[in-house]
């Protein structure tokens, strides 16, 4: 296991020296944030984000995310450019020893919360997401009621993109999702690149629009799809435990036999209603997911990859990027680390 943290580059107010002092990080998770989506990563700037890293003593270890274009995930012409477009990006980061790219396939939204600094009882703030007040979100002049998504989409933009989706149900979105895989997995392969998709979060429908990444069984059709150690995913123990339904340990060890689990995102939430969950502390306590356990069957199927404590809390005053703060992120890495080390070291029986 490879403790990693991520960093959204030049623009991160956290810098790269005071990731690499947290006990036991060793990689950075980044990627390019200046490249409109579709096109090619340029192998220069991405050789400045590697040795930036690499000059501060750590890894670069994942590239987290190369965004896929809408139109692939709409299934229109212009994917064959734009598949053609992201086996280059990834031929790139290949070539520069990169390892694990992790991605999504979530229609339009990435990760949602209908509220960015919910006060917790210690007065920390963290994110949460109430099903009810996302159906209250008027869309129809863009994304700006949408906590975190201020300026992605003007209004007529987003309802061109809704009104396209209407024309997408699941299974559609599944079929598209397998031609882009039979287009880039075998490239990945040849770049020496593990593929990494990251499920839907939350993991159900929002909008209306169709989300597929949902669950166990879903995972499982996805290894299916193309059938490649390239072609794994990135479990994110939040994401998939926002759903009571999700046995994430019998999901762990299914995954886990055949080496598909190339990536971890460690966070823990806790579900106080149907559809209604907050972020907590990483400790298994805090919340609904047993962290114990997790790292439990990660290690009794030798997983090996990168691990990073997924989204924090904001603590001891820090102000910054939501979920994305440099405190609570750190000590989900010692957290998780103190774990590993227990059901790892000698003689521990587990
Ligand atoms: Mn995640």
């Amino acid at each position: 296991m490879q403790m990693t943290f991520r960093w959204y580059g030049a623009d991160d107010p956290i810098p790269l020296e005071h990731i690499g002092q947290i006990p036991g990080v060793t990689g950075v998770v980044s990627a390019l944030y200046d490249v409109a989506i579709g096109e090619p990563w340029p192998a220069d700037s991405l050789e400045r984000l590697a040795s930036r890293i690499d000059a501060a003593g750590l890894r670069f270890a994942v590239v987290e995310s190369i965004p896929v274009h809408e139109d692939i995930k709409l299934g229109r012409p212009t994917r064959d450019r734009l598949a053609d477009n992201y086996c280059e990006s990834i031929r790139r980061m290949g070539a520069l020893g990169v390892p694990v790219l992790c991605y999504n396939f979530m229609p339009i939204f990435d990760w949602t919360r209908t509220d960015l600094a919910m006060r917790l009882p210690d007065g920390s703030t963290t994110l949460a997401y109430d099903d009810a007040a996302l159906a209250r979100i008027d869309l129809s002049h863009g994304t700006g009621d949408l906590p975190g998504w201020a300026a992605a989409y003007d209004g007529p933009t987003l309802q061109r993109l809704l009104e396209a989706y209407k024309s997408v149900n699941e299974e559609q979105l599944w079929e598209h999702l397998a031609w882009f895989l039979e287009r880039v997995v075998p490239v990945a392969e040849t770049a020496g690149v593990k593929m990494a998709i990251h499920p839907d979060d939350p993991p159900w429908p929002i909008f209306g629009l169709p989300r597929i990444i949902t669950s166990g069984p879903a995972l499982e059709r996805f290894v299916g799809l193309v059938d490649s150690p390239a072609n794994g995913v990135t479990f994110c123990t939040g994401s998939l435990g926002a759903d009571p339904a999700n046995d994430l340990l019998a999901m762990i060890r299914s995954l886990g036999a055949h080496q598909r689990i190339n990536f971890m995102h460690c966070r823990n939430v806790t579900v106080t209603g149907p559809r209604v969950f907050h972020e907590t502390p990483h400790p298994t306590r805090f919340g609904d997911v047993d962290m114990l356990g997790i790292m439990r069957a990660l290690r009794d199927t030798g997983f090996d990859g990168p691990m990073r404590p997924d989204h924090g809390r904001m603590i001891w005053g820090e102000r910054g990027r939501p979920g994305y703060g440099l405190y609570d992120r750190a000590l989900g890495a010692t957290y998780l680390q103190g774990l590993w080390e227990g059901i790892t070291s000698e003689g521990v029986n587990a």
